[in-house]
């Protein structure tokens, strides 16, 4: 095995070979202090002087490179967008790189002020409401939000739409791209919680929703005894409709699995297109119990040797699905486990040791899964798989699906370190997996047909760049398409420690950005940012050129739920407040300063809708709508038309203004809502 080689000296970027050059004797003198800056020399500001503020602030000149590499100047934009979960607060993020400035935050499945989202927005209300409810009947209003998806076009991300898995609550949202806002949530029918989602097919006809803790489906109950009978796991394929932008429920099924915990899916795509493969943990079927004096879940789930990657045939899957030869769980279409057996679409590959993470080769050649509790990680040749598949299986699991002989299918193990967990792709025939265990990243090599430009011999480890602190995934640019940038990649660390200025108990993230767009042993740790929500689980990274956001919605009454112009939406010089009984209907505009109509009167007990339209052109020229006490708050875009609706349970005077600073006279731009008591005499017509 190859051993981790010392690092050569980095290369410099031309463009600051001279600076450097220049200013190397002042910055050796200073490398004593290179933890931080000097208390009592002179810092940035009072100088304009590199040499001196480097000096100052105990730079070393690998830190000038890096600041080169990143600092991205007033204006100028970046090359990548990172869509990244937002992980516990149900959110995305969008982060620019290579500057690793966040960009804007997406909400999903929370509601999120700013955007409106679920404050009293019926568009968006009805999304989280049909996205799924809680115990309590109302809308959920977090997410555990896990691994983003890009949609790709053969093989390709296309900047059209992203998806993302709730891992909490087994829910998908699908987010469009022109305009950044998410369009639909869907909720798993048949179980509660997903993790191996979201992951998209080479041309997104399907996006697929792994399961994670396996449970009755359906949502029976059954007592843990029964595990064995009634427990089980699922693996769920949404088929998703471009035109429409939405996933469509109704043309979409599931499989039954074993009771395994399916973990981490991916798609196979050119040579593996057509298949997906997920790990599982738990084959041991523990059911925990450690107050009855039962091993723990920790270890009782991690006594074999091996667990079982799940090879699934998603294309014959489909083919059965369509002949309806499938089982209705909670009106759900369930291809049952033992149709799943007869029908071929499920083969089992014995996987070492506590396995995370099954990534598909860029060629789709192999499938690279790492093993948390093993030094290796497992490379499995699709090949040889189909050969395996082929011969026939002598060795069956309890529930009878044939397990695949791991020599026959296994092409390499590379030994990389403590704690593997998930694995991304380059250009140039590398492999990166995270070590958790180690906190590094390693960079290694590729076997196989690959066209590769490194000179490393196959199957070796190269390097390792050691990240801060617990990295989990990692994440390269273009990194799960057919054709990997292998620019930058970031590392999506756990833990921070002491990366960041304290903030109490409760620590930022800390996303760690390596450019790796040399080949060999040089693997740059060149930029630290903290996100300030956790736990980010996955992100991807695509070229800023192929998303093309709308700048303004493309007509004046644009309703983004639908993303039609609504013929209803009040236009200008139309603005009125309409009565019919106790319903009263409010149609208004929005524009540089003023609301129309400035005065809404209406009696206590009456049902208001209310739509805004706001009829700007101008980019950015957003306007906030606030109704202070009724706990609305919507944003409304250039040419967005946004509805609410709600009682006047209160009377009162109410003023509603503009929440966005969008003129010199911003602070005029408001209203009354007159809420007449209903038992005053002017209210008894
Ligand atoms: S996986 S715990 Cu993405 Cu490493 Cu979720
Ligand atoms: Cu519109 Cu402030």
């Amino acid at each position: 095995m190859t051993l981790n080689r010392k690092s050569t000296r980095p290369l410099m970027l031309v463009t600051v070979l001279m600076i450097l050059a220049a200013m190397a004797v002042l910055v050796v003198s200073c490398r004593n202090n290179a933890g931080g800056p000097s208390t009592n020399a002179p810092t940035a500001g009072t100088t304009e002087d590199i040499n001196a503020i480097a000096a100052a602030r105990g730079l070393t000149p690998q830190d000038l490179v890096n600041a080169a590499k990143t600092y991205t100047p007033s204006g100028k934009h970046d090359e990548y967008y990172l869509f990244a979960s937002g992980g516990q607060s149900g959110q995305m993020y969008a982060i620019g790189l290579p500057s690793m400035r966040i960009i804007k935050q997406l909400a999903v499945f929370t509601p999120e002020p700013w955007q409106g989202f679920g404050y009293g927005e019926l568009g968006t209300l009805r999304i989280l409401r049909e996205g799924g409810l809680g115990a309590d009947g109302k809308p959920l209003t977090w997410a555990d939000t896990h691994h983003p998806a890009l949609s790709e076009t053969n093989g390709e991300y296309d900047g059209q739409f992203l998806f993302i898995n709730d891992k909490a609550n087994a829910r998908v949202a699908v987010i469009d791209l022109r305009d950044f806002e998410t369009k639909q949530i869907v909720n798993n029918p048949i179980t509660l919680s997903d993790h191996g989602g979201t992951f998209a097919t080479p041309n997104t006809e399907w996006i697929i929703e792994g399961g994670q803790y396996a449970m009755p489906l359906g949502f029976k109950y059954s007592s843990i005894e029964n595990y064995e009978s009634d427990y089980r796991g699922m693996i769920t394929f949404w088929h998703f409709n471009r035109e429409a932008g939405r996933i469509v429920p109704e043309e979409s099924f599931a499989i039954e699995l074993p009771p395994y915990w399916q973990d981490l899916c991916d798609s196979g795509k050119l040579v593996s297109d057509g298949w997906v493969f997920c790990n599982s943990i738990n084959t041991e079927m523990a059911t925990g119990g450690v107050e009855l004096g039962n091993p723990p879940f920790e270890s009782g789930a991690s006594q074999n040797d091996m667990d079982f990657l799940h090879v699934i045939n998603l294309k014959k899957a489909a083919e059965v699905y369509a002949a309806g030869n499938y089982d209705d769980v909670n009106g759900f279409p369930v291809i049952s486990l033992d149709t799943a057996i007869a029908e071929g679409l499920l083969h089992f590959v014995p996987e070492p040791k506590s396995p995370h993470g099954s990534d598909v080769t860029p060629d789709g050649e192999f499938i690279v899964v790492a093993g948390k509790l093993d030094p290796h990680v497992t490379v499995f040749s699709f090949q040889k798989i189909m050969a395996a598949i082929e011969k026939g299986a002598s060795d069956f699991d309890p529930f009878g699906v044939p397990i695949l002989d791991f020599d026959d299918v296994m092409e390499a193990q590379v030994e990389l370190g403590l704690g593997p967990l998930h694995t991304q792709f380059d250009n140039k025939g590398y492999a990166y997996t995270s070590l958790f265990l180690e906190s590094a990243v390693a960079r290694w090599s590729l076997g196989g047909s690959f066209d590769k430009l490194n000179e490393d011999p196959p199957w070796t480890l190269v390097t390792k760049t050691p990240v801060h602190y617990n990295i989990g995934h990692l994440v390269a640019a273009e990194g799960d398409t057919v054709s990997p940038d292998g620019t930058w990649l970031v590392a999506m660390n756990k833990w921070a420690v002491d990366r960041f200025m304290p903030v109490g108990p409760l620590l930022p993230q800390n996303f760690q950005l390596l450019d790796i767009s040399q080949p060999g042993t040089n693997m740059p740790l060149v930029y630290d940012m903290p996100l300030p929500d956790g736990e980010p689980h996955y992100a991807q990274i695509i070229k800023a050129d192929k998303v093309k956001p709308w700048d303004v919605y493309p007509e004046v009454g644009w309703d983004s739920s639908t993303m039609s112009v609504w013929e209803g939406a009040p236009k200008q010089g139309e603005e009125r407040v309409e009565r019919d009984g106790n319903n009263v209907t409010v149609y208004m505009t929005a524009i540089r300063s003023h609301f129309t109509p400035e005065r809404v009167e209406i009696r206590k007990g009456d049902h208001v809708t209310w739509h805004i339209t706001n009829i700007e052109r101008a980019l950015d020229a957003t306007h906030g709508f606030a109704l202070p006490d009724y706990n609305i708050h919507v944003s409304i875009e250039p040419g967005k038309v946004v509805s609410f609706e709600f009682d006047a349970v209160q009377d009162g005077v109410f003023s509603y203004y503009c929440t966005e600073f969008c003129s010199a006279l911003h602070l005029e731009m408001m209203g009354y809502m007159l809420v007449e008591p209903s038992d005053s005499a002017s209210a008894a017509d």
